[in-house]
């Protein structure tokens, strides 16, 4: 029943490719190490390979980035020494997971189309965030467009009917095509952790269209590059809001260059905290400690304690539930999942809410951060004081209700 909605869009997404370059036309195998370097327009491609050897794999007004580079800088470039990074393989749902793999504790079931109208076990968890004032004190964010960069998304799913960007605005940097479809076995690997964050998305901000950008394999992993030239895809593409429900261990200059040419086109990131239960978030969430445009979100149970898994640390934003949420997989099926990743796709929407009011885009982090319900009394989070952020998103007050 899939197979003619999906030749359909592949002909039309073949029509489209002849006359939209990609990001990616120079880049024919995924380079072992990258390195990125601020730069202006003033500098050809061919002055920066000449410098630092290897080829430009992405460019932009802001930086490029060399694939493969032979040379490290020689001087200090804008005030930071920058070098070379590796590549391959360094994204990931859970960089840090071998304690708690929360997502393979999960167990599918059929979509009924009666949950079209809301998905039952989430009436708690919307409740806990004042999900209902929306519906009726905003444009539910219509106007919006949430890139969700992950494992792509099951485009045929019933939920994203209507929900989705034109496919001319669709991108699989894993494996350089223009169909972001998910491709896996269901319970096997991270197959359907992009269709579920989507899934989130759409039931906080159902006005709201999700950009689907395909960076991880079926195994929830990916490289560096490909996540930095997501978010500028998604940033020229029209993205108001980017949702990054993975990470990576370390800093990274590629991350961190795209992340600012994001903002700097006025375009808000929130990313998770990580499930690993440690004072300290990733990468990028890691380096979002008041940042006007960025957020980390962390993970609470539906009665506002810490969940055991999800990371901590003063760089937190927001927490937002992340335990036993609902959400769709693909092939038809609904789910109920745990993980930083779901509570990650909560604060984007919102986000979104919040944008689809108008509320400026410089302006919507602060808003999100101080309309958030203090937790630090709640039990078990007194051992985790200043490292839960702000307190858990309340969407209501965030809307200007009480
Ligand atoms: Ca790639
Ligand atoms: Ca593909």
């Amino acid at each position: 029943m899939q197979k003619p909605l999906i030749t359909a869009l592949t002909t039309l997404l073949l029509a489209s490719c002849a006359t939209t370059p990609t990001p990616q036309a120079t880049q024919t195998a995924r380079p072992d190490s990258i390195i990125t370097i601020p730069t202006t327009t003033a500098t050809s491609n061919a002055t920066l390979e000449q410098q630092y050897g290897g080829t430009i794999a992405l460019r932009t007004h802001t930086f490029a980035i060399i694939a493969n580079p032979t040379r490290q800088p020689l001087t200090v470039q804008g005030g930071k020494q920058h070098s070379i990074e590796k590549n391959k393989d360094l994204v990931s749902i859970e960089p840090d997971a071998k304690s708690e793999n929360v997502w393979s504790s999960g167990r599918a079931y059929a979509w009924n189309d009666s949950f079209s109208q809301g998905l039952p076990d989430n009436v708690q968890s919307w409740a806990q965030i004042g999900l209902q004032y929306a519906e009726q004190n905003s444009y539910n964010g219509a106007g919006q467009v949430i890139a969700v960069i992950d494992s792509g998304i099951d485009t045929s799913h019933p939920i994203f009917a209507n929900r989705l960007t034109s496919p001319v605005s669709w991108f699989d940097f894993s494996e350089n095509d223009t169909v972001p479809q998910e491709e896996g076995t269901l319970g096997q690997g991270a197959y359907g952790h992009g269709t579920f964050v989507s899934g989130i998305v759409t039931q906080i901000a159902p006005q709201a269209k999700i950009m689907p950008i395909r960076v991880l394999n079926s195994d929830g992993i990916g490289d560096i590059l490909d996540v930095a030239s997501a978010i500028v895809w998604a940033t020229d593409n029209g993205a108001t809001v980017i949702n990054l429900s993975l990470g990576t261990a370390n800093n990274s200059d590629a991350l961190t260059l795209a992340i600012a040419y994001a903002n700097s086109r006025k375009v808000v990131i929130a990313a998770a905290a990580g499930n690993s239960n440690k004072d300290g978030l990733d990468f990028p969430a890691q380096q979002f400690k008041d940042s006007k445009f960025n957020i980390a979100v962390g993970s609470v149970s539906k009665t506002d304690s810490k969940s055991k898994f999800s990371s901590y640390g003063e760089s937190m934003g927001i927490m937002a539930p992340g335990e036993n949420v609902q959400s769709v997989l693909p092939g038809n099926h609904v789910a109920i999942l745990n993980g930083t990743s779901m509570s990650t796709p909560v604060v984007a929407a919102a986000l979104a809410l919040s944008l689809g009011r108008e509320e400026k885009a410089e302006e919507t982090i602060k808003l999100v951060l101080n309309s958030a319900d203090n937790i630090s009394n709640i039990e078990g989070n007194e051992l985790f004081e200043d490292k839960l952020g702000y307190g858990r998103i309340n969407i209501q007050k965030l809307l200007g209700g009480n």
